[in-house]
């Protein structure tokens, strides 16, 4: 057994006890897999937990679902970072969409995934799926008109995923979508990275016309309190109004009818934040 940490600031982070089941260096990060009485497996990048046995869920159907149901008919999703296929497992549940594109840089997330996380990863053999292996950053650039809607799955905004939280990256984005076309956004904790939210809110507002923010509970990221940013040019995204027969249609342990009507209740610190962003 060892005991692992994850520092989410200098002074607070998460401590486990774990089995160590694996270690290995790729080219881009070093990834590391443990086992732990509590969260079950967990991933981790860089010394950053992207996710755990216990808690994936309510990440992966937060980050999908709201995007998905808001779109009239979403047919053709991609999926940018996400190489452990919880975000395009939980895509296929819709039934209008034919084609999940999942862009994803280091192909060892996607190696580690599929031995070691099969109830995440289960779906990315489907036949809707294509992997990529590139940097979405790039893989934008060919990729004009395509999408209904564009999932940023990425690691938090720091090294290589720094430039999938700006503008020009965003703008790419929009470029990327087609008539209807919506994005959402991991955008991190408003409590322990009030930086990195607010500066995701900023730049997506200077790109979109209708910006939207909602949260969850993760209780394995910085403070528990996550973040995610919907945007569209197209869509009233803060409309939850649209399509509320379809939330009822999905099999999901966390996104329900009642989260959906609410989905953008924010807490007053939090609408303050976004206020003077
Ligand atoms: N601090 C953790 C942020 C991780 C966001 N991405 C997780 C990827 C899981 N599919």
């Amino acid at each position: 057994m060892i005991w692992f940490t994850e520092y989410w600031t200098e002074n607070v982070g998460l401590t486990v006890k774990a089995h160590e089941v694996k270690r290995i260096k790729s080219k881009y990060q070093e990834i590391l897999v443990l086992d732990t009485p509590e969260f079950g497996k967990m991933l981790i990048l860089d010394g950053l937990v992207q996710t755990t046995e216990r808690d994936e869920f309510i990440y992966h159907e937060m980050l999908a679902h709201p995007a998905l149901v808001m779109h009239p008919q979403p047919e053709r999703v991609l999926v940018i970072g996400g190489g452990d296929g919880g975000t395009v497992r939980e895509i296929l549940k819709h039934p209008s969409v034919k084609e999940v594109h999942l862009c994803e840089i280091d192909e060892e997330v996607i190696i580690v995934a599929e031995k070691y996380f099969p109830t995440i990863s289960e779906k990315l053999r489907d036949p809707r799926v294509k992997i990529f292996i590139e940097d979405g950053n790039e893989f934008l650039q060919e990729r004009k008109g395509y999408y209904d809607v564009i999932i940023m799955d990425s690691s938090d905004p720091v090294g290589a995923s720094e430039v999938l939280f700006k503008e020009p990256f965003y703008q790419k984005v929009k470029q990327s979508l087609r008539e209807n076309g919506i994005m959402v956004a991991q955008t991190e904790s408003p409590v322990l990275q009030e930086k990195y939210f607010a500066g995701a809110y900023r730049e997506i507002r200077k790109v979109f016309r209708n910006v939207g923010v909602y949260l969850a509970y993760v209780p394995t990221y910085p403070s528990g309190m996550w973040s995610f940013t919907i945007a569209s040019d197209y869509i009233d995204v803060k409309d939850t109004s649209r399509n509320r027969e379809r939330v009822k249609e999905l099999k999901t342990k966390y996104f329900c009818d009642n989260i959906y009507a609410c989905l953008f209740a924010l807490p007053q610190f939090v609408q303050e934040i976004l206020k003077k962003s």
